[in-house]
């Protein structure tokens, strides 16, 4: 991600906007306010830091799992096994990544009910970005906040 974009979500009265690229029939550019369109979730979650101890937050927002096959990643969605060898590539605007597997938010698979949360505590994250929230994480280290990039890839362009 360029920097000029991720400094673009830190100006004042700039949205933040996070790209979806990769292996998806349907890229996009969503801000916060993009992602009310999907049914919103919330969550009240603690989380261990290992410099600043436990911290509790609520968060709303969409499913990762929703908004990611809107964007049709291109396995062929009958077939479980295909899904497989997909992983899902998270970025902050301040270079901060994590990987997901596509197995492990999906609902055959690991279930995990991972949001992208538009709001923490109360405050919408117009500006910040959305952040990663992992309700199953013990510690705090994947919830990452304004994402500003999240690629899917399945090792391979398929197609081509
Ligand atoms: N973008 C970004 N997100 C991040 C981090 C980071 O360095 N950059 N640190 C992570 C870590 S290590 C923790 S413990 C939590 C801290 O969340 P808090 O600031 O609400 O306590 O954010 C996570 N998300
Ligand atoms: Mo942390």
């Amino acid at each position: 991600m360029s920097q000029s974009l991720a400094a673009a979500g830190t100006a004042a009265g700039a949205m933040a906007e996070l790209a979806l690229t990769g292996d998806l029939a349907r890229p996009a550019r969503l801000t916060v306010s993009d992602l009310l369109a999907w049914p919103r979730h919330r969550v009240r979650v603690s989380f261990e830091c290992a410099t600043s101890g436990v911290q509790h937050h609520a968060f709303e927002g969409p499913l990762l799992h929703d908004v990611l096959s809107d964007a049709g990643p291109v396995f062929d969605a009958a077939r479980r096994k295909d899904r497989l060898r997909f992983l899902i590539a998270v970025t902050g605007a301040d270079g901060h990544h994590a990987l997901l597997s596509w197995a492990e938010i999906d609902p055959d698979f690991g279930r995990a009910p991972v949001l992208l949360a538009v709001s923490i505590d109360g405050t919408p994250l117009d500006r910040a970005g959305p952040q990663l929230v992992l309700p199953q994480d013990r510690c705090g280290a994947r919830h990452i906040s304004g994402i500003d990039a999240i690629r899917v890839d399945g090792g391979y362009t398929p197609w081509t």
